[in-house]
């Protein structure tokens, strides 16, 4: 934000505060997702999954169509993409905890918010506590049966004490949380209410009704679909993959993609109950709202059912934003990370990021100017993967078997055409382009190796469940 337009929020704020007593600032409200591929929501293209709320959201705001999440260092990427969103540093710069690290909703309060969590965290304990006033209905685990999760609110005093247990959805109990708080908020506060959901990540349990919505007519396979991975990626072994047997068949796939898109339709009905509160609070036209989740799925894309590559079905994830301030009924095709979330966020509401924050404001990209620094996107996977995009073309490079992919995603947005071979023009341009990226990031990772290991992947030695 430059220095005028602060000025100008810092005068309008006091006048506000002054005149009306009314609150100076927009409230924000993140919805958060987990394991949610880009590609599911209606109104963005996909006609065969039913998300009525979401396709209002995108009515109502901007939607960002290649938003990434940066990576992770290892399989749980759930766990660097939430430290990522929440500190707004880059991958190579953040832990699993967020212990010592300052984030974007301590921020916001030393502003004047209220801060609130519910629903998934997955960053240790006493970082929630350090991060969030208040909390209800938090999961302080990784996964489990959604009825039966044990979950945590926060006290006055500020500790842990376990919620009483309700035998409802856990989604549901993050719904109910997130709008009774924002309907006992007072009007001349503004708040900061944080809402992680644990859909549509496995075992992907919804309420039976709405599994029920897509047995009949299961989503078909997808364009990627592969019965195994072409070659070993180095994260083949991990349990993700172990949730289906190879070689994947279309069946099998299918059946998993029809509980996929039923957890995300049980998933908006929630957002829409928390939508509806914030409009019945009267608050909604103050109020900035994100939509996105940590990362995307394979779930049958080129062999893999886990979110351990690189591929755009993985790393790519939705990302709508609305409220004051954001156009309406647009889409952004602006190259973006998740981590740029919360400054955009900030300089939106006119609040300045914590000690540390890398990402960038997406605020230009709403009116349709570049965004400084996303002219391309870069992508990390542990030590055997490496991917860097432009507008046009995307290279992975793993350096533990010295291979290289090469994608036109203008013709191919699939990933299913590997040109390597046939350009090495562009993979010569683009490993510059990579390479500067990882001088920029602090990435050690040499992008060949020596003695590379054998590509090929015994798929014998692992022993996948038979679901
Ligand atoms: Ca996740």
């Amino acid at each position: 934000m430059n220095f005028r337009s602060c000025c100008y929020r810092c005068l309008f704020a006091l006048a506000a505060l002054a005149t009306a007593g009314a609150a100076p600032r927009p409230n924000v409200l993140v919805l958060f997702a987990d394991d949610q591929r880009a590609d599911t929501i209606a109104a963005l293209g996909n006609p065969l999954i039913r998300t009525p709320n979401l396709d209002r959201l995108v009515g109502e705001g901007t939607a960002f169509t290649r938003a990434y999440c940066m990576g992770s260092h290892h399989g749980a990427v759930c766990v660097p993409s939430r430290a990522m969103l929440l500190t707004g540093r880059t991958l190579f710069r953040v832990k699993d905890s967020l212990e010592g690290l300052p984030t974007w909703p301590e921020a916001f309060a030393k502003a004047g918010y209220t801060t609130f969590l519910t629903g998934k965290w997955h960053n240790q304990a006493a970082s929630a506590l350090r991060v969030f006033q208040h909390g209800r209905s938090i999961f302080l685990g990784g996964m489990g049966d959604p009825y039966r999760l044990p979950l945590q609110d926060i006290t006055p005093d500020h500790t842990f004490t376990k919620a009483r247990p309700s035998g409802e959805h856990s989604v549901r109990l993050f719904a109910d949380a997130a709008s009774e708080f924002i309907r006992d908020q007072p009007a001349d506060r503004p708040f900061v209410c944080y809402v992680a959901f644990n859909l549509p990540h496995d075992p992907r349990v919804a309420p039976e009704s709405f599994h029920r919505r897509y047995e009949a007519e299961k989503p078909p396979i997808p364009a990627n679909f592969l019965p195994q991975h072409p070659f070993d990626n180095g994260a083949l072994a991990l349990r993700d993959e172990q949730l289906a047997p190879w070689p994947r068949t279309p069946d099998l796939v299918r059946r998993h993609l029809a509980d996929y898109y039923a957890s995300i339709e049980f998933l908006d009905e929630q957002v829409g109950r928390i939508l509806d509160a914030l409009r019945a609070s009267g608050r909604a036209d103050r109020t900035l709202i994100v939509y996105a989740a940590d990362h995307g799925l394979a779930i049958g894309s080129h062999g893999l059912f886990g979110k351990q590559s690189l591929y755009d079905h993985s790393m790519r994830a939705p990302l709508i934003l609305a409220g004051p301030g954001v156009p309406k009924g647009r889409k952004s095709d602006a190259m973006c990370y998740l981590l740029d979330i919360f400054p955009t966020l900030g300089e939106l509401a006119g609040v300045a990021g914590p000690e540390g924050s890398e990402g960038v404001s997406l605020v230009p990209a709403l009116s349709g100017r570049p965004v400084p620094g996303r002219e391309t996107i870069f992508t990390a996977y542990g030590n055997s993967q490496r991917a860097v995009r432009d507008d046009r073309w995307k290279l992975i490079l793993y350096p533990q078997i010295n291979k290289s992919q090469l994608f036109d995603l203008s013709a191919d947005p699939a990933e299913t055409r590997d040109l390597a071979g046939d350009r090495p023009g562009e993979v010569a341009r683009l490993t510059g382009l990579l390479e500067a990226w990882q001088g920029k990031l602090g990435d050690k990772q040499p992008l060949t190796i020596p003695n590379p290991r054998p590509a090929e992947f015994d798929f014998s030695k692992v022993k996948p469940s038979d679901r």
